[in-house]
């Protein structure tokens, strides 16, 4: 396959060619794309430097695959030439997500639908992966009615700028601030922009891809996105109220057979996940599974994943190991 990476120098990008390099995805040529002001600049991948090269030039090359990872503007404008020059495009930005043209893929949960008319495939936001990808299977055997979520998420989702704030403010070192607060010691419950509902956009993503994904607009999703000072994983507290009642032991089984997702859930020896110890991993961690005591067929599940793993690169490259075996790129 010949894979071009749309922001192969930003934090998602090197984790990318880390992915692919790990899945020994069958790369034949590699063309490593970036904003002008890093063309020419060297990246190794498997012992190899290649010379990253501009958007249209990239175009012109005409790859099998290309996936994106440079922030919506670069999507809305590019994927549709690349797409044009007959390059499936697996866009990891917002930008096409809620096209109602464009599928969104969790390739455990969708990936089915696609075929080869889909040039421009949209990732969708990392929070969401982790979050439907364990409800799925639930809701096929007990038809989720409302979630609740609330998350705890890692900077590292802010990119490489919010990573610098925090070491500078743990150092003590005035620095460029990418927050409006410091992050070191403090939880800002703000993701993204603010929409004129009073939520933020990440939030909103929470509601509108998880059904766009489960393939149902009737599942009533509310959400709090809060960013915490942390940069191995998003973690997820999620309360999920089904028509259908529940036996806790069967979620546990339910989910312990799907694939990407690892319980972690022992009281009795303190197991539950925690994203100090999903960084670097592929998979969706699950545990403190437990019944809300609250009000009946009501779930209560602490989700956890690296954000720029299954939330991001993982599920890219997923997806594009899809298109190879279904033969369809
Ligand atoms: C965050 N989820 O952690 C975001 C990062 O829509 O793809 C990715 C934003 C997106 O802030």
């Amino acid at each position: 396959m010949r894979i071009a990476i749309v922001g192969a120098t930003g934090m998602v990008g090197e984790v990318m060619l880390k992915v692919l390099a790990e899945r020994n995805f069958p790369v034949t040529e590699l063309i490593l794309v970036a904003s002008e002001k890093s063309v020419g600049k060297q990246i190794e991948y498997k012992g190899t430097n290649y010379t990253v090269v501009g958007l249209q030039t990239a175009v012109d090359l005409k790859a099998d695959i290309a996936i994106f990872s440079a922030g919506g503007e670069t999507s809305l404008e590019w994927a549709p030439k690349f797409a044009a020059a007959g390059t499936t495009v697996i866009d990891n930005s917002s930008a096409w997500r809620m096209d109602p043209t464009k599928k969104l893929i969790v390739p455990e949960i969708n990936a089915s639908t696609l075929t080869k008319e889909d040039k421009i495939i949209a990732n969708p936001n990392c929070s969401t992966i982790q979050m439907v990808l364990t409800l799925a299977p639930l809701h096929k055997k007990y038809d989720i009615k409302r979630i609740v979520v609330s998350t705890y998420q890692s900077i590292t989702g802010t990119g490489v700028k919010a990573v610098k704030q925090l070491e500078n403010e743990y150092a003590g070192i005035k620095g460029e601030m990418v927050y409006k607060y410091p992050i070191h010691r403090n939880a800002i419950p703000h993701c993204d922009s603010f929409e004129e509902n009073g939520y933020t956009k990440e939030e909103m993503k929470l509601v509108r891809e998880t059904q766009k994904i489960l393939g149902d607009n009737t599942i009533a999703v509310t959400a709090t996105a809060v960013r915490v000072p942390v940069v191995g994983g998003h973690s997820e507290a999620v309360n999920v109220e089904f028509t259908n009642d529940f036996d806790v032991n069967e979620v546990r089984e339910i989910l312990h057979h799907t694939d990407g997702i690892v319980v972690q859930d022992n009281l009795d020896t303190f197991t539950y996940p925690m994203p100090l110890y999903a960084e670097g991993k592929n998979d969706v961690f699950v545990g403190r599974i437990r019944r809300d005591e609250s009000q009946p067929n009501t779930l209560n599940m602490w989700i956890v994943a690296d954000n720029l793993r299954k939330g991001a690169a993982t599920n890219t490259i997923q997806i594009a190991e899809y298109l190879v075996a279904a033969k369809l790129v």
